[in-house]
């Protein structure tokens, strides 16, 4: 699956984050994310593959385009067999979130990036768009951590596994009023706590990373990010857990349905039946391979943001592989008409 689709992923997440980064600071999120969409799409399928979306922008009948369900590259059309070949027919998830962070891309904030997930068919969990209890941590702290623990003994834990104390440890907790209390009890374990106003897929994955100041994610975000975020922590051997939260009391924010018995009626219709089940990285990206790319649209904390110069553009990206165990952090000029002189800083 991997050899040429690794490098074509690159151009994928690079085109999304071109699109949406010409609308940083402009304060349309809407449009950021639209223009992400069309470019990852219109990329993605001159892709020799056949690939479904299994996490994209959601119903059919909601996005006109990467809605879940929907089939992208060049293979996945009837007369394929004609010009490719059997590797190229075998049938593919992708999961894409082409601006991850589209409050942070609109008012010029840092830490929006383009991101998917690619694995064999049936690799990746088709997440609802519920809610997710999510932690992260680093590799050293692995399966040593338990989302089931509280925030003081898993701080406790990782400390221990890093070799640092409580207060050297950084957690990333999104801004939301449902996490009042974790913020309250990290704070009080002695951890020091970075409050996001969005994207907590980068947070997730900083955790693989020694460097980066980021030693956990703790709280509640959105489950199809969970996914790509495991897909990722997963080929990088850190800590995820995900948890889905059908309550909206608990939520407090954002739309979730009705009431908790509605949202497990539709689980059990997902055939998730228990819906306070625990998942691991290897349950929610559990193929054989996979793949995730990531194209930073402003800067964060594993990666530049775009940055436009007269005649193109400059790009960071990260490939993650779980088959040939390689991040790569990829750095491309993009030369959208003759350059005078290609900016090297
Ligand atoms: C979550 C988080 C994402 O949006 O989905 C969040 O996982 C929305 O949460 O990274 P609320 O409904 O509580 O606002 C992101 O931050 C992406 O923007």
């Amino acid at each position: 699956m991997e050899n040429t689709l690794g490098l074509e992923i690159i151009e994928v997440v690079e085109q999304a984050a071109i699109a949406s980064a010409k609308w940083m600071g402009k304060g349309e999120k809407n449009t950021a994310d639209h223009v992400a969409v069309e470019a990852m799409r219109e990329r993605m399928n001159r892709i020799h593959m056949r690939g479904r979306i299994v996490i994209g922008e959601g119903e059919r009948d909601e996005a006109p385009m990467l809605y879940i369900g929907e089939e992208v590259g060049i293979c996945t059309r009837e007369d394929a067999k004609a010009y490719c070949n059997p590797d190229e027919l075998v049938e593919i998830d992708i999961a894409v979130d082409p601006c991850e962070g589209t409050n942070l891309v609109a008012y010029g904030q840092n830490g929006s990036m383009a991101v998917l997930a690619i694995s064999e068919k049936g690799g990746l969990f088709a997440a609802p768009d519920f809610y997710m209890k999510k932690l992260a941590a680093p590799p050293a702290a692995r399966g040593h951590v338990d989302i089931n623990k509280s925030a003081t003994e898993n701080l406790r834990i990782i400390s221990d596994c890093l070799s640092r104390a409580v207060e050297e440890l950084v957690v990333i907790v999104m801004d939301r009023p449902r996490h009042k209390e974790l913020i309250q009890e990290i704070r009080e374990a002695g951890a020091r706590v970075r409050l996001i106003s969005d994207g907590d897929v980068s947070a997730a994955i900083s955790c693989g990373f020694a460097g980066t100041n980021v030693h956990a994610l703790m709280g509640i975000g959105a489950a199809p990010e969970g996914v790509i975020s495991a897909a990722a922590m997963r080929c990088l051997g850190g800590h995820f857990q995900g948890q889905l939260i059908y309550d909206p009391e608990i939520v407090k924010t954002g739309l979730i349905g009705e009431s908790k018995e509605s949202n497990i009626a539709r689980l059990k219709e997902m055939n998730i039946t228990d819906p306070d089940r625990v998942y691991d990285a290897h349950e929610l990206a559990g193929g054989e391979t996979v793949l995730f790319a990531a194209c930073g649209i402003t800067p964060g904390t594993l990666m530049e943001g775009v940055r436009f110069f007269h005649g193109g553009a400059r790009t960071q990206s990260l490939v993650i592989s779980s088959q040939s165990k390689t991040a790569r952090f990829v750095d491309t000029i993009h030369m959208f008409e003759k350059p005078e002189y290609i900016q090297l800083k």
